[in-house]
């Protein structure tokens, strides 16, 4: 008899979507959105609807492997777990002798978002002293921005925005990535709304939204300033707000916005200056403006200034004080489960050197004092979504680097390891999710036995905490243990009813402890446009990066809605619906080129060259070209993704990815 098991979507997605799971004799045969999910309400995006071909998939790594050819060659004899452990555990003994534990480097970030296994190597790598990793690739320059202006306010309900008259959908391509957003703000529609898109390209959410505003990368916040600049000279203020909640207007009025007339920002922006005059005065007469902000537009030079600008914008039209207006950037519901009984802070010693995950070519290959001679890669595929491939594959080679991969399938990074580790699907071990994208939350159990000899993150760390000699009796409990712990006790966010529902597997909803869109968690308790403890104390025009770099053509390394950065490639069928690695361009660019549709072409900076297959198209504008995904190196024309185009420079706040700050040039073939 099959049986129907809830369970949780894994992936870094804001959803965290609530699943059923059909098993038949320890297999799932089928996946379904849970209909009684109050977020998920029964729907699931194309990716996650036959999960169980990811989970089942005849790619999976069912044993430990050592490598037996050359580094990349992907040649590997399969090896018992004990001896996998003894090798490991044996080799990092001598290089913490030899060079100190510093040597050593932990790289993991999002294959499972679920809070024992996302983050279960962090009390092993403390006790080890190991280097320690920021973990700061998606976004953390929109917390960044985000908090300069709001402090610690908490996000409003996102699910309000169907309250609202004028949805924006900023730098977020919804339609892929945040299909829950997508649904609510078309519900918004169905009672009048009209929805905007703003994006560098006419992707699928702008197709669904009522109006589309292309910009030129990095240009928002010329956009954000422009339109304040229209709201203050037009007096479409809400004054009674300002005076209220806000500290420093009247400086940025003052000091700021007289430079950023819309003629002006329209060189930066790109968007003619009569469209940023409508823009500013339709979203000011709005009764409920609602902006949802992706991650996008934060993955630039100036990404958190952007942020920043952007979040000025209903402080000045007092979009706050109506249902449905405010902006989110996202839910931080970390309160809720503090995670110290998990990531143990207390057993780090001395804080050991912080490598920033964006930098890990430059980690690999020029750090010193000492050099990273081993990394421990789990759940991440940094040979493929790190930026600067070049430089980490130039590292992963290095022959003296002892690299161990734990991972469902044989990655780009998994190629290069000297030791495999096969890794458990979700749905092969219990855990406790939380979202991003909204305040749900819910705890699953195993809904099928570890295929072949997978094992959890948590259970590899026990093993590894044994193999190392380690009597902490904290490395013995079981992932079900660590679950007890952190639901452990009530706190602000959730009582006792929640608390009980939640050990139960039902999903919930947490609420946050102080009231959104009412009070303002900052030092002054005002929203502070002004901030005087900032280096910038007011919001400003940033360039980005990739403006000085001397190439002609912007590159969005975008999303496809058929995977997740490079997950989901293993399923052919979704592989299928993304065809090849393209780059998609505008005609004009090409006809200036002498490029035509379907030829290979190759995109080359100064980091490296890239081949793509070349589609003209008229959802990019002149000056950009786009690729989505994140394509396994087995599936591509060249030996080099996308990431070989981008850089390890940093946002300039919260020490983010740049990877939408490239430029190119692209050639054909011929
Ligand atoms: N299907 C699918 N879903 C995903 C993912 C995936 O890979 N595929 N990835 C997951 C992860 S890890 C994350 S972080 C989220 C991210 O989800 P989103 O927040 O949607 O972020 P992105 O898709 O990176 O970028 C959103 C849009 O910003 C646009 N953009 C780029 N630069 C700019 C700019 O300067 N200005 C403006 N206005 N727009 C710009 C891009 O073209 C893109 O369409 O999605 C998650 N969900
Ligand atoms: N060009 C380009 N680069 C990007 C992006 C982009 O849009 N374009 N997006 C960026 C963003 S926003 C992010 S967040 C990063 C994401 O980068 P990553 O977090 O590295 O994400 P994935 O590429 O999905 O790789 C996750 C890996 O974890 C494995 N995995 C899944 N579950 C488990 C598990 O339980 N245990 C173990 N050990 N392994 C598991 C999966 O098989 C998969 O190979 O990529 C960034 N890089
Ligand atoms: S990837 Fe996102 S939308 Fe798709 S099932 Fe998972 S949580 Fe839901
Ligand atoms: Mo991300």
């Amino acid at each position: 008899m099959p049986a129907t098991i809830r369970s949780v979507c894994p992936y870094d997605c804001p959803d965290a979507c609530g699943l059923l799971v059909t098993v038949e004799n320890g297999r799932a045969t089928a996946v379904a959105g849970d209909p009684e999910h109050p977020v998920t309400r029964g729907l699931l995006c194309p990716k996650m609807a036959h999960y169980e071909q990811t989970v089942h998939s005849p790619r999976r790594l069912t044993t430990p492997l050592l490598r037996v050819g050359q580094k990349g060659s992907g040649e590997f004899e399969p090896i018992s777990w004990e001896r996998a452990i003894e090798l490991i555990c044996s080799r990092w003994r001598e290089i913490i002798a030899e060079h100190g534990a510093e040597a050593i480097l932990p790289y993991s970030y999002a294959g499972t978002m679920g809070l024992v296994q996302r983050n279960a190597g962090h009390a092993f790598f403390h006790k080890l002293g190991a280097s320690r990793l920021e973990r700061t690739i998606c976004s953390p320059a929109k917390d960044a921005g985000w908090t300069v202006l709001m402090g610690e306010t908490p996000a409003m309900d996102p699910a309000e925005a169907e309250e609202s008259d004028l949805v924006i959908l900023w730098g977020i391509n919804a339609a892929a990535t945040s299909i829950h957003a997508m649904r609510d703000a078309q519900a918004a529609r169905r009672r009048g709304a009209r929805i905007w898109a703003v994006d560098t390209y006419r992707t699928p959410t702008c197709d669904a939204a009522d109006e589309a505003f292309l910009v030129c990368p990095g240009g928002d916040g010329a956009l954000a300033l422009g339109m304040l600049h229209v709201i203050n000279r037009e007096k479409l203020l809400d004054r009674a707000f300002i005076s209220a909640n806000v500290l420093g207007f009247d400086e940025l009025a003052a000091q700021t916005l007289p430079e950023c007339s819309p003629s002006r920002m329209a060189d930066i922006c790109g968007l003619p200056a009569e469209v940023i005059e409508r823009m500013a005065r339709e979203y000011a007469r709005a009764r409920a403006p609602f902006i949802r902000l992706g991650s996008g537009l934060t993955r630039y030079g100036n990404g958190a200034m952007t942020v920043r600008t952007i979040s000025c914008l209903p402080a000045a039209v007092g979009a706050w004080s109506t249902r449905g207006g405010g902006i989110f950037i996202g839910s931080s519901t970390g309160g809720a489960f503090p995670l110290q009984p998990v990531t143990r802070e207390d057993f780090i010693t001395a804080p050991s050197r912080l490598v920033s995950m964006n930098q890990l070519g430059g980690a690999l290959t020029e750090l010193g004092g000492p050099a990273i001679m081993s990394l421990y890669v789990y759940h991440s595929n940094p040979a493929a979504i790190a930026p600067d491939q070049n430089a980490v594959i130039r590292g992963l080679e290095r022959e003296e680097l002892f690299t161990v991969v734990h991972e469902r399938f044989l990655t780009d990074t998994a190629r290069y390891a000297d030791i495999v580790l096969p890794a458990t699907s979700s749905l092969e071990h219990p855990d406790l999710y939380r979202c991003y994208g909204s305040y749900h939350a819910q705890r699953c159990t195993a809904a099928i036995p570890p295929v072949g000899e997978a094992k959890s993150n948590w259970d590899l760390f026990s093993l590894l905490a044994a193999g190392m000699g380690w009597s902490e009796p904290f490395f013995r409990l079981t992932a079900e243990e660590l679950i007890e712990q952190l639901l452990a006790g009530e706190n602000r966010w959730r009582d006792g009813t929640v608390t009980e529902l939640l050990r139960r597997g039902e999903p919930v909803i947490l609420t946050p402890p102080t009231e959104p869109k009412r009070e303002w968690l900052t030092p002054s308790g005002r929203i502070e446009i002004l901030n005087v403890r900032h280096d910038e104390p007011l919001p400003r025009l940033l360039p980005t990066h990739a403006a000085g770099d001397g190439y002609p053509l912007h590159l969005q390394p975008a999303v496809t809605p058929f995977a997740l950065n490079s997950s989901f490639y293993e399923q052919d069928d979704l592989r299928g619906k993304q065809g090849c690695m393209e780059l998609l361009m505008n005609r004009a660019d090409a006809e200036a080129r002498c490029l035509n549709d379907g030829e290979s072409v190759t995109a080359r900076n100064d980091r490296g060259a890239v081949r793509f297959t070349l589609r003209i198209s008229g959802r990019v504008p002149v000056g950009t070209v786009v690729t989505e995904g994140v394509w396994w190196r087995e599936f591509i024309p060249g030996d080099r993704g996308v990431n070989a185009l981008t850089s390890q420079r940093l946002t300039d706040g919260g020490r983010g990815s740049t990877l939408y700050d490239v430029t190119v040039e692209v050639r054909g073939e011929g």
